[in-house]
């Protein structure tokens, strides 16, 4: 199997994790994104990434699809809970972590504008919806404690640190608020899958 992604891409990260996290080979190529043509492009019309190129040749996006993918390929270890109700709030925890993504390249793209041709109120309710989001993941992350070393880390918590580490990448200060959360995040800075897929 091969994924497409780009080192920064918190969408490429969460499958990233996953495949370190099951065990599961797959060659990785990076994609420029700013590039006419490049390879994601003839796999997902949309030229987005991740595209995860099955054996067969099929293609699998997106991150929520591949990672469903992922465990279908290999159930054990498990990173989406089996039992229904936790496995609707795991579920539910990715798709807040996936809005924190969608909201801060928002926020980046639209900060991008020349300081005069910027919506400042776009901006200020992109941050504060971040930060509400991430005020929400801050408590969670107080249930889940340290698992630098535990077995496996589920969708959750693996949505949660490549959403947390997109943020601290391109919008550290809206961080500044959450102690708890970048104490959590940096107790588990030495976990291989971790710190082998730091955006950069
Ligand atoms: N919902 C998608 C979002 C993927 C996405 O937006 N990826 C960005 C990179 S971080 C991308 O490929 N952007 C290029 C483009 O939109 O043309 C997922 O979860 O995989």
């Amino acid at each position: 199997m091969r994924l497409f992604a780009t080192e920064t891409s918190p969408y490429a990260r969460k499958v990233r994790m996953a495949l370190l996290e099951k065990n599961i080979p797959c060659e990785v190529e990076w994609v420029n994104l700013r590039a006419q043509e490049h390879a994601a492009l003839s796999h997902n019309p949309l030229g987005k990434i991740p595209v995860l190129l099955r054996n067969d040749g099929s293609a699998v996006y997106d991150s929520a699809v591949i990672i469903q993918y992922l465990e279908m390929l290999r159930p054990d270890p498990a990173i989406i809970p089996q039992d229904a109700e936790a496995r609707i709030e795991a579920l539910r925890i990715e798709a807040l972590a996936s809005g924190i993504m969608d909201t801060t390249i928002a926020w980046v793209l639209e900060q991008r504008h020349a300081t005069d041709c910027q919506d400042l109120n776009m901006l200020q309710r992109a941050k504060s919806k971040v930060c509400t989001a991430l005020a929400m993941l801050q408590e969670e992350s107080k249930v889940w404690k340290d698992l630098a070393n535990a077995p496996i880390l589920n969708l959750a918590q693996i949505a949660t640190i490549c959403a947390v580490g997109y943020v601290d990448l391109r919008a550290p200060d809206f961080l500044v608020q959450f102690p708890d959360l970048m104490a959590w995040m940096h107790s588990m800075r030495l976990r291989p899958s971790i710190s082998a897929t730091l955006p950069q």
